[in-house]
């Protein structure tokens, strides 16, 4: 539950994005309209992405060796202060100034998790293959876990840290994100959406390898559905949510 906004801290996991990350931090400072944080947790970039945060000042940079998308969002969620925390791609493809209408609906909502769904977007602008596997992850999803989400894949998200703090994720890579979810449901968290526009990445190459992420993503979501206690706690909390 966030019901006011001591803090914003936003986490940017960066990966060889010296063509994006400046636009993305920049529009974060000027545009954020609350006490915030930006912390940039980059995997050793060797593009001069570490070089352009540093010389910024108000960034923090923190590098994490370790590979995995998963991975460098729990490093920077590990050292945020602030009681909400936003977590955003550094490629540009987010519209960042949606940040605060994210935390409104937070705070409007008492929520746990507001996700930006590219799903409305007018611009259409994610790639044909990306926008049929996350359909079809987001339907297993909603319908394993008993939700009403239409962008499960969305990396733009604003979170409770409290939340966030009392789940257990082990997933290292994009499984993560969708970890996230399944844990958020059992727990009963409130999860909302707002609708977000979205750009195809103009810099850089995108990491996600299509395959082994799908693979990782399905495991994770039959694994959850196997653990029959997972299951009937979110059937449960779908049930108190709607009396509410
Ligand atoms: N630190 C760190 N960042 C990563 C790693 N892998 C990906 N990222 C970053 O995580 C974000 C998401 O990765 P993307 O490559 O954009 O994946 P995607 O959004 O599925 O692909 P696009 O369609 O190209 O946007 C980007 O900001 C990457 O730079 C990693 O191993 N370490
Ligand atoms: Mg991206």
């Amino acid at each position: 539950m966030t019901s006011k906004v001591e803090m914003v801290s936003v986490v940017i996991p960066t990966l060889n994005e010296a063509g994006n990350i400046l636009e993305a931090v920049t529009t974060i400072h000027e545009d954020l309209a609350y006490p915030k944080e930006i912390i940039v947790v980059d995997g050793n970039s060797t593009d001069g992405t570490k070089e352009i945060v540093r010389d910024l000042g108000y960034c923090k940079l923190i590098i994490e060796p370790r590979r995995g998308y998963g991975l460098a969002l729990k490093t920077g969620m590990k050292n945020a202060k602030g009681n909400i925390i936003i977590m955003v791609d550094g490629d540009g493809t987010y519209e960042v100034r949606h940040i605060n209408r994210m935390i409104a609906k937070m705070i409007e909502k008492d929520a746990d998790m507001v996700l930006a769904t590219r799903m409305y977007d007018p611009n259409k602008a994610m790639g044909l293959m990306n926008f049929i596997g996350n359909k079809v992850i987001t339907t297993f999803y909603d319908f394993f876990y008993s939700q009403f989400l239409s962008d499960t894949q969305s990396g733009f998200r604003a979170i409770s840290h409290e939340a966030i703090d009392n789940v257990e994720l082990n997933e290292g890579d994009m499984a993560y994100a969708t970890e996230m979810l399944i844990k958020f449901a059992k727990e009963g968290y409130t999860m909302y959406e707002v609708p977000t526009t979205y750009k195809a990445r103009k810099y850089g190459k995108p990491k996600l390898r299509r395959f082994k992420s799908g693979i990782e993503i399905f495991s994770t979501i039959f694994r959850g559905f196997l653990d029959a206690k997972t299951i009937r706690k979110c059937q449960e909390n779908w049930k108190k949510n709607r009396v509410k």
